[in-house]
C-alpha cells in the first residue's frame, strides 16, 4: 500500500496467537479488543473500522455489527462461526469468511484420539501409574475399540475425516445428517436417537448454532445406553449438558469423551468429579501446524475483501 494511505482499522475480538497478529498488526492499524477495554474509545474508533478478525468461538452480534458503519468483512480463524450473526451481517453487505479444510485432519484425529482416551483409560492408566498403584495390581479392563460401532451426528469434512480413520480400526460406521450423502459408503440413520440405539460410540461433528441446539438429548443418550460412549469434538451447544450429567450420575450412560462445552471455559463442577468421562479443553485443532494453517486462512482472507480480492473460503451463506 502507498505510505499516504492510511492502513485499515482491524477489530480483534479473539486473544490471536502471534503468528496471526504479527502480519495483522504489519498490514493495519488492529484495536485489540478495544470494544471491551476501553468502550469510549471503541465508540470514536468504530465509524473507521473495516474488518473484525474472529475465532470459532467469537461472540460477533447484532449489536457489534449495528456499531461499525464501515464495516466489510468478519474473517474468522476457525471452521465453526456459530458465534457470528450471519444474518445481521449479510444485511448490511458484510462478508464472513472461515477457514474450513486446514483442520479436518487435528479434529478427526482427537476424535479418535477421545474414544482411544475413553475405552482404554488413558488418563486413569497414566495416573496409575503415576501414583504407584501399579504395584498393588492390574488396572481395570478396559474397553475394545476396533471393530466396535461408531456413529457420527454429521458427516460433513471432518466426519468424513473421522470416518476414514474409523474404517482403518474396523468399526462399523454409521452416520445421521440433515440429508443422505451419495457420496458415502456409510450407512445413514433418520434421527440421532435411532443412530444412538445401534451405536458403541456416538461421535457429534455437527456445526453448532440454533439447528442443532440440544440435538443430543435425554431420549438419545437413554438410546445409546449405560455401555455407549458419547463423544463431542463439535459444539457445546449441541448436546444438553444437564442431561448429560443426569445421565452419566445414573449410569445410563456409560461415558462421555468431551472436547467441547456449553460454557467454555466454565465447566460443570458435576462433570469434572465423574470418573466416566475423559475431558479436553476445547482442543480440536489446537497443534502448531494447523493453528498456522487457520491463521495463514484467516489473514488471506481478511486481506483479500479488504483489497476487493476474491474471497478464498467465504462461508455458505456468503458464497
Ligand atoms: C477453535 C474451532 O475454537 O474451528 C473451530 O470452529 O472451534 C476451533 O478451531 C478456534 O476457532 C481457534 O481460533
Amino acid at each position: 500500500m502507498p505510505a499516504n494511505l492510511p492502513q485499515p482499522d482491524v477489530l480483534t475480538v479473539a486473544n490471536f496467537p502471534s503468528f496471526l497478529m504479527e502480519p495483522l498488526e504489519a498490514a493495519y492499524t488492529v484495536h485489540q479488543r478495544l470494544h471491551e477495554t476501553d468502550p469510549a474509545l471503541f465508540t470514536r474508533m468504530a465509524p473507521r473500522i473495516r474488518a473484525i478478525a474472529a475465532s470459532g468461538d467469537s461472540k460477533v452480534g447484532t449489536e457489534l455489527i449495528a456499531q461499525l458503519p464501515a464495516l466489510e468483512i468478519i474473517s474468522v480463524m476457525g471452521v465453526g462461526y456459530d458465534g457470528i450473526d450471519v444474518a445481521a451481517a449479510k444485511a448490511r453487505g458484510v462478508v464472513v469468511t472461515h477457514t474450513p479444510g486446514v483442520l479436518n485432519d487435528d479434529v478427526a484425529d482427537l476424535a479418535i484420539g477421545l474414544m482411544l482416551a475413553w475405552a482404554r483409560q488413558l488418563p486413569r492408566a497414566d495416573r496409575y501409574v503415576r501414583c504407584g498403584d501399579w504395584a498393588r495390581g492390574p488396572l481395570p479392563l478396559g474397553r475394545k475399540v476396533s471393530g466396535a460401532r461408531l456413529g457420527l451426528v454429521g458427516m460433513g469434512r471432518i466426519g468424513q475425516a473421522i470416518a476414514h480413520r474409523a474404517a482403518a480400526f474396523g468399526m462399523s460406521i454409521a452416520y445421521t445428517a440433515r440429508s443422505v450423502r451419495a457420496d458415502v459408503p456409510y450407512r445413514h440413520l433418520p434421527t440421532a436417537a435411532a443412530l444412538a440405539a445401534q451405536s458403541d460410540f456416538l461421535v457429534v461433528i455437527t456445526p453448532g448454532g440454533a439447528a442443532t441446539r440440544k440435538l443430543i438429548d435425554a431420549q438419545v443418550l437413554a438410546a445409546l445406553g449405560p455401555q455407549g460412549c458419547l463423544v463431542n469434538v463439535a459444539r457445546g451447544s449441541v448436546v444438553d449438558e444437564a442431561a448429560l450429567i443426569a445421565a452419566l450420575q445414573a449410569g445410563t450412560l456409560g461415558g462421555a469423551a468431551l472436547d467441547v462445552f456449553e460454557n467454555e471455559p466454565a465447566v460443570p463442577q458435576a462433570l469434572r468429579e465423574l470418573d466416566n468421562v475423559v475431558l479436553t479443553p476445547h482442543i480440536g485443532s489446537a497443534t502448531a501446524q494447523t493453528r498456522r494453517a487457520m491463521a495463514e486462512l484467516a489473514f488471506a482472507n481478511l486481506d483479500a475483501g479488504l483489497n476487493g480480492r476474491a474471497l478464498l473460503t467465504p462461508v455458505p451463506e456468503c458464497r
